[in-house]
């Protein structure tokens, strides 16, 4: 199988689209950033959590903000992921016992009664790494990766190293074979880790922005898309339909 790589194709990086989102331009400090399909179009929706709150920008909805939505916890660390695999992207708070909440699209968005992964404690992250629909919680401990993969039953593997100092763990499916690839972002750039090359790394790309990571499939190819957002709330992403070339920031 042939991969369009985006760390090859991430050298030219230099035309640039239009990634129409209307995004609130208010600079939100200690808002967190993810990407996760809310509206079910097949597209990843930009989403904020902020101040236990959430709200989503709707590819479907041409990026219109849709929100603010409560969220039923607060404290602790955000995480956003398909966890049912119902397509739809469900909030989760990580706590600092290892306790994991989640809001399930298919719940109307309760918290479920906490499910606690101790035996690593970390950067909580998760992504659908087996490739069966479901995402799987991970937590990042320096460069050691730790797994609960929902087609093991949850079980504890690990650790893996997937590591670059100063690295900040993100995981998306960059190469498109259905299962995440884990990412590091540190200042010297990009490195991937494809499920689909056995996990050989790549990078440094540099994207030329610095702000905080967020991976998607925001054109919903089947391809993650690295993104960046910038301290203003201004979103910029290079979309892998479109040879990664870089779309946005846009203001209204
Ligand atoms: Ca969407
Ligand atoms: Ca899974
Ligand atoms: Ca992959
Ligand atoms: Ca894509």
């Amino acid at each position: 199988m042939k991969h369009q790589s985006f760390i090859v194709l991430g050298i030219k990086l230099f035309a640039v689209g239009i990634f129409s989102l209307i995004l609130g331009m208010q600079t939100v400090q200690g808002a967190v950033y993810f990407a996760g399909d809310f509206d079910g179009d097949g597209r990843a929706d930009p989403v904020k959590i902020d101040d236990d709150a959430w709200s989503v920008w709707s590819s479907a909805a041409q990026y219109q903000l849709l929100g603010v939505y409560e969220l039923p916890f607060e404290g602790g660390t955000f995480v956003c992921a398909d966890f049912d695999g119902d397509g739809l992207v469900d909030p989760a708070m990580v706590d600092a016992d290892g306790n994991w909440y989640v809001a399930l699209s298919g719940r109307d968005y309760q918290a479920s009664e906490p499910v606690n992964l101790a035996g690593a404690r970390g950067i909580p992250l998760a992504a659908d790494f087996d490739g069966d629909g479901k995402a799987d919680p991970a937590m990042v401990v320096g460069g050691q990766w730790f797994f609960w993969l929902s087609t093991l039953e949850y079980a504890i593997r690990g650790p893996y190293e997937f590591y670059v100092p100063g690295g900040q763990p993100l995981a998306g499916d960059l190469d498109g074979d259905g299962r995440a690839d884990p990412v590091m972002v540190s200042d010297a750039g990009w490195f991937v880790w494809y499920s689909a090359q056995e996990f050989q790394r790549f990078g440094p790309v540099q994207l030329g922005v610095s702000g905080h990571p967020v991976v998607g499939d925001f054109d919903g190819d089947g391809k993650a898309d690295p993104a960046i957002v910038d301290g203003a709330g201004m979103w910029q992403a290079w979309l892998s339909a479109d040879e990664y070339r870089k779309h946005g920031p846009q203001r209204a």
